[in-house]
């Protein structure tokens, strides 16, 4: 039987990214194609059949009653952040295919029908909108803003969706997944620190961080960057540094906040070219939605004082906003005595990530695996999981599947 690190090794080449490092596969570019192909194979030669649904999510299903109604699902995602880690998305798929191996090896016999699922777009790397997949099914987002949503080379949604196979009409609420979602369980790599301390291989998921992100768009005067004296310049680059350490310090003034720039975008972005305007994306994340809600207005308030003061103009756009989400109580319940066997003391852990089990919670009760980072990394290359950890958390997740089917 294969192991999840097995597993992974054949895929560890799709979507390589040379200049970053790491790997960046954006949903419906070629890399993540290839996953969808990776992913069907690998499911189709466990004897589950696979679909694609209006959505562009994928469905590995173990039809084991007559109706699918109800169903267990589990799974992750696929695509990534650019340069980012092997584990984050696919070990939850990996550990999901090997966990359907370890059940058929123990001669489990569902009394309900089992799902593989891959939610397309988590990220939002492509297209701006993280759980894009899951906010589709789930009807959380208006179809028609997502058929519009372009990614920097002005392709939009619909073009990307239409070109994978997806047609982009009928994307939005799927009542017919909805009614296959009885529970999700989503295993997934432990984005920070939590398990290196509490000396564990697997966590169970507490509470997921609400979290939002902004464009913040400053326009300024684009101009020559030899002929324009220092005091003729309304720039929007100077601007922008002021609000990225603004953000850090008012963030930093809030128990428990983060605020994060990691994407700006200087137009027209020439060396000797003072900017014309420059885009950057606000990331801001509590516990409290309405501390959320506080950050971002401060930062605002504080990137117009900025612009006025740079002779500049700033306007903000929210792009998506999430409530923190208490993964389901009696899911955790049972995902704490299915562990109680084989990883007596499992842990609680609360995470600071976004994920589709977050998004589905609107419609089923879900909940979440964790498996150990020894470098406490993700987001970058040097996020890993340890090859032992890795089949723990298939075991771990093949027990809870036993007790939910
Ligand atoms: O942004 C997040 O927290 C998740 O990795 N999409
Ligand atoms: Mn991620
Ligand atoms: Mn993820």
């Amino acid at each position: 039987m294969q192991t999840v690190s097995s597993v992974l090794d054949s895929i560890s080449d799709i979507g390589r990214d040379p200049s970053r490092g790491g790997y960046s596969r954006g949903v419906y570019t070629g890399a993540e194609l290839s996953l969808r192909e990776w992913f069907d194979a690998e499911a189709t030669a466990r004897g589950l059949s696979v679909e694609t649904d209006r959505n562009g999510i994928l469905w590995a299903w173990w039809d084991a009653t007559d109706s699918r109604d109800g169903a267990l699902v589990t799974g992750s995602h696929l695509d990534s952040v650019p340069g980012g880690g092997a584990f984050d998305g696919p070990l939850g798929v990996a550990s999901a295919l090997v966990a359907v191996d370890l059940l058929r090896e123990r001669g489990v016999e569902p009394r309900r029908s089992l799902a593989v699922a891959v939610f397309p777009e988590e990220e939002g790397s492509r297209f701006g909108l993280s759980c894009l997949g899951s906010r589709l099914l789930t009807g959380s987002v208006d179809p028609d803003t997502v058929r519009s949503l372009t990614d920097t080379d002005g392709t939009t949604f619909a073009e990307a969706a239409r070109a994978a196979g997806v047609d982009p009409a009928h994307l939005g609420r799927d009542e017919e997944a909805i009614r296959h979602i009885g529970d999700f369980v989503e295993l997934h790599v432990e984005q920070g620190r939590g398990l290196i301390d509490l000396d564990s291989a697997v966590a169970i998921g507490s509470t997921m961080l609400g979290h939002g992100r902004w464009r913040l768009s400053i326009t300024g005067q684009g101009n020559h960057a030899g002929t324009t004296l220092m005091a003729d310049r309304a720039d929007p680059m100077i601007a922008a540094a002021q609000v990225v350490l603004a953000a850090r310090k008012i963030a930093a003034e809030q128990e428990g906040a983060r605020a994060t720039v990691g994407r700006l975008q200087p137009v027209p972005g020439g060396t000797n070219v003072i900017a014309s305007r420059v885009d950057l994306w606000l990331d801001v994340r509590h516990e409290e939605d309405a501390v959320t809600a506080s950050l971002i207005e401060k930062i605002h308030g504080q990137a117009q004082k900025i612009c006025a003061f740079e002779g500049c103009r700033a306007t903000l756009t929210e792009e998506s906003r999430s409530g923190t989400v208490h993964f389901d109580g009696a899911l955790q319940h049972t995902l704490a005595s299915a562990l109680g066997r084989s990883f007596p003391g499992t842990p609680t852990l609360p995470t600071g990530a976004g994920h589709d089990a977050g998004i589905l919670g609107a419609i089923a009760p879900t909940a979440m695996l964790f498996v150990r980072n020894p470098t406490g990394i993700s987001h970058s290359p040097e996020e890993f999981v340890e090859r032992d950890d890795a089949d723990a958390g298939a075991v771990a997740l093949a027990d809870v599947l036993e007790d939910l089917l």
